[in-house]
């Protein structure tokens, strides 16, 4: 099973890199840390990408095991993500009914800020990627305030970084918050450690080897351990 999760991170690390997705050089990130990577999600910017994307995201749904008896997609990356991935559970003979929300309420038509299915039951949050966990936290807030159950997370990169609190690192990421604060189930299809592993299995190819003493640098600075 872990031999399997580890090749799907590995396989799913070399597509986000072809795909341009996953990127090396200087950023800045939400927490306004300078990261020598980052992930963006919005560039799965193609229906052959986005079908293999969602099809990531439901094998490691799957393998983690994990219940749920409805997808949410928090907007704006959130929403794209969970309507494939809900297209693909079905596809695997798990058809869930899915919801997302959108950032400005409504005030004729439909009204309010959820669309889609009415938000019930143990819910699983579809999302890009979890750093600090601010974006996490208002997903869980939001399903609550509708009555229903955060349940589970799934996420394409866990960055295993220290999480902030009133602008403060703290030494557990967000993920781990999540699971051991929150007693959320979380899976990631890929970490940050995953991503180490293959710059580290490709020191040979180009500027491999200095993109990964980058990223071992910034763990350093603000991993936390796993
Ligand atoms: P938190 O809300 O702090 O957990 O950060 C997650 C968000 O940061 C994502 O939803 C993105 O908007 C953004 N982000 C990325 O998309 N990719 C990265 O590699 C890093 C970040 C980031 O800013 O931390």
């Amino acid at each position: 099973q872990q031999e399997q999760n580890d090749q799907l991170a590995q396989a799913f690390v070399q597509f986000a890199v072809d795909a341009g997705v996953l990127r090396f050089g200087e950023f800045k990130t939400k927490a306004g840390r300078m990261s020598p990577y980052f992930f963006n999600a919005g560039l799965f910017d193609d229906g052959a990408k986005m079908a293999r994307l969602a099809e990531f995201y439901a094998k490691a749904i799957v393998a983690s095991g994990m219940e749920f008896d409805m997808v949410f997609g928090p907007a704006y990356k959130g929403i794209p993500l969970a309507a494939t991935v809900a297209v693909e559970l079905a596809r695997l003979g798990k058809n869930v009914p899915f919801a997302y929300n959108r950032k400005e309420a409504k005030d004729h038509g439909e009204g309010g800020t959820l669309v889609g299915a009415p938000l019930r039951g143990r819910v699983l949050i579809i999302d890009d990627v979890m750093s600090a966990g601010t974006a996490a936290r208002e997903s869980i807030a939001l399903i609550q305030a509708a009555g229903a159950t955060p349940h589970a997370v799934a996420i394409a990169l866990d960055r295993q970084e220290k999480a902030t609190e009133n602008g403060k690192d703290v030494d557990h990421s967000a993920v781990q918050y999540v699971r051991n604060q929150l007693g959320l189930q979380v899976c990631a299809i890929a970490t940050l450690s995953d991503l180490l592993s293959f710059l580290g299995s490709r020191g040979g190819e180009g500027d491999m080897a200095q993109h990964h003493e980058r990223v071992l640098a910034y763990r350093q600075r603000y991993g936390v351990n796993d």
